[in-house]
């Protein structure tokens, strides 16, 4: 559709951005933190964009007034953070750490003090080591009962406070990172575990829902999923069924359950047929179903183009380009299901990642028809090479170009009567991406912060920043 007019962004829309603990905090062992199992994995040579790790990443755990006085300049409405499990429960059960709690508290207050609106993320990866040693962290259905117990000690102390939460950051990244390309940890390569591992984090997510509502009735939750919509190649109806595969297996096999407690026909069907369904118990569905969120939080980075791939001699899995040298990722894919294609009309980042906002559109479109749950954007942005030149500037109109063509596209959305809550950009501050390093920055405010060299961890403003800025004070009418 193209709308003669556009509909303007609701008056409490929460322009925002992101972070996660583990990429910005930094003050790995400090006030009584326990290990997680990022803190364990980045010190596994060769784990790492030249082994960076997040023992500083941004200090954000001591420079928070400072961020958060950025924060309230820029006129941010919404600040997205996770909280570290092992700063709260360093041993993930059991005792109960009183300064991981402090921090939180103080970082809430500032944020409530500045008229930002905190949106706490309950899991962004960091999982305590110490239940990874115990039971194998998401290997076992142990770990429904203690995320729920660490999630109600947080209701319990900032319910009072924070009204949007985030369940599960990306389950279906830290899942297939974790356990189908052993890229982050644990670092295994376990078809049928992962779709195990799913399915307890599924759980997990729907009991910690259920619970919500007791501690935190008038709040609002949900996950934030990483969605990539799939195109076809082309027309032909071949590639268009491997996109239909894609969709299925790839989202609704997450969002279903999230949505409606229930997995996708097709998929099921797929993964029985392949030895590689999860084992249910009963009484899983019942719980499932009563998970319900208020909203779906949608991480959104890019689209995803599709064409068919044989059963025999078919393209593979691939690695990740995480060099940063554009054209060098490869196609992946499943041998009889799909595999993955350059497509034509998209640019790409020197990651590979495609640059398609009109994709981003179509996600909320898809999500919204499909669901009918209105949408919090929980990420959405571009990590780049910025070069920090002569008066600490950052030319980043690149960026500029980047979130502009989005907001665009969310405002097309709206006016195609999607229910658009909020957008949080990744990032605001620059921070440690996981696989690569400090040099794949995100943020509105650069952070003197690198792999090797000279780095005072200073905050400087992008030129996004003054942009964004306007964004948010003329509620998107000036982009
Ligand atoms: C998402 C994660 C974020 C962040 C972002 C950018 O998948 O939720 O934590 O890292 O992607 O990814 P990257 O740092 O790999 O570019």
């Amino acid at each position: 559709m193209i709308h003669r007019e556009l509909k303007p962004f609701p008056k409490d829309f929460l322009w925002g951005a992101a972070s996660a603990a583990y990429q910005v905090e930094g003050a790995w062992d400090e006030e009584g933190k326990g290990v997680s199992n990022w803190d364990k994995f980045v010190r596994i040579p060769g784990k790492t964009f030249k082994g960076t790790n997040g023992d500083v990443a941004v200090d954000h755990y001591h420079r928070y007034k400072e961020d958060v006085q950025l924060m309230a300049e820029l006129g941010m409405k919404a600040y997205r953070f996770s909280v570290a499990w092992t700063r709260i429960f360093p041993n993930g059960k059991g005792e109960l750490n009183q300064k991981g709690l402090e921090f939180y508290d103080n970082l809430i207050n500032e944020l409530k003090e500045n008229n930002i609106e905190p949106v706490l993320t309950l899991y962004h990866w960091d999982l305590p080591q110490a239940l990874q040693d115990e039971y194998g962290g998401w290997e076992s259905r142990q770990i429904i009962e203690d995320f729920t117990n660490y999630s109600i000690e947080l209701f319990k102390r900032f319910g009072d406070r924070v009204k949007y939460w985030v369940s599960l950051n990306e389950q279906n990244i830290f899942t297939m990172l974790g356990y189908r390309m052993a890229a982050h940890p644990p670092g295994v390569k376990d078809e049928k575990l992962f779709y195990q591992v799913n399915h307890h984090a599924n759980l997990a997510n729907a009991n910690v829902i259920k619970e919500f509502r007791k501690y935190v009735p008038n709040g609002k939750i949900g996950p934030s999923f990483a969605y990539s919509p799939s195109y076809p190649l082309t027309s032909n109806p071949r590639d268009i069924i491997a996109a239909e595969n894609a969709e299925e297996l790839n989202s609704h096999w997450w969002m279903d359950i999230y949505a409606w407690g229930r997995y996708p026909k097709v998929a099921w069907s797929y993964l029985e047929n392949n030895g590689l369904a999860p084992t249910v118990e009963e009484g899983d569905f019942e719980l499932l179903k009563e998970g319900k969120p208020d909203f779906m939080g949608l991480n959104y980075y890019q689209t995803t183009t599709f064409e068919e791939n044989p059963l025999e001699g078919g393209v593979g899995a691939a690695e990740m380009n995480t060099s940063g040298k554009k054209g060098t990722s490869k196609d992946t894919g499943i041998p009889g299901v799909y595999k993955t294609a350059e497509n034509p009309n998209l640019q790409r980042t020197d990651w590979d990642w495609n640059i398609d906002p009109h994709g981003l559109r179509i996600a909320l479109r898809r999500i919204t028809d499909r669901y009918n749950l209105p949408i919090l954007i929980s990420e959405n942005g571009l990590g780049a090479f910025d070069k920090l030149e002569e008066g600490d500037v950052v030319n980043d109109d690149y960026r500029i170009d980047f979130i502009r063509a989005h907001v665009m596209s969310i405002q097309e959305a709206i006016s195609d009567g999607v229910e658009m809550m909020g957008y949080c950009v990744w990032s605001f501050t620059d921070l440690l991406s996981w696989l690569n390093g400090f040099q794949k920055r995100y943020g509105f405010v650069y952070v003197n912060q690198h792999e090797e060299g000279e780095h005072d961890l200073r905050r400087i403003k992008k030129k996004s920043f003054y942009w964004y800025k306007e964004v948010i004070q003329s509620n998107g009418n000036k982009l």
